[in-house]
């Protein structure tokens, strides 16, 4: 919720209306009604459960495209995305970034999407942080 620290708001509902009047023909009339009372709970929405995107090795797609992958879809520069992915060649596994859940299921749909479109098996996958 994004109102803290407000107590009450008075609602105002406004009715807007066509009056009979008795003749043939009718106006419009709005009333005003005041006075409900609405409480605002104070309470905070939980943050959204965050997600690490991560990349795994295989034997065969090319370090170098590796390194584009993380560049362009990650935003990293080349020495981080060099770092990245000799972790990911040395130890199996290496993290990408954490993200929300939308945004780390569309990274790692691109990520994919792009090693497919060049007949690499490079594997991206996510678990919650
Ligand atoms: N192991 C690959 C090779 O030797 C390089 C590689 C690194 C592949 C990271 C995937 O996520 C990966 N060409």
């Amino acid at each position: 919720m994004a109102i803290i620290g407000l107590d009450k708001f008075v609602v105002i509902i406004k009715h807007t209306e066509w009056l009979d009047t008795g003749s043939k023909s009718a106006i419009m009339a709005t009333r005003v009604q005041e006075g409900g009372v609405l409480e605002a709970k104070k309470e905070r929405l939980k943050s959204p459960p965050l997600y690490k995107v991560l990349l795994l090795n295989d034997d065969f797609t090319p370090m170098d495209f590796v390194v584009v992958v993380l560049q362009t879809i990650f935003a990293m520069n080349r020495e981080r995305a060099t770092t990245v992915m000799l972790r990911v060649h040395r130890e199996g596994v290496g993290e990408c970034g954490t993200f929300t859940r939308d945004v780390a299921t569309a990274k790692v749909d691109q990520v994919v999407d792009l090693a497919r479109q060049h007949q690499h098996p490079l594997q991206c996958t996510m678990e919650e942080a």
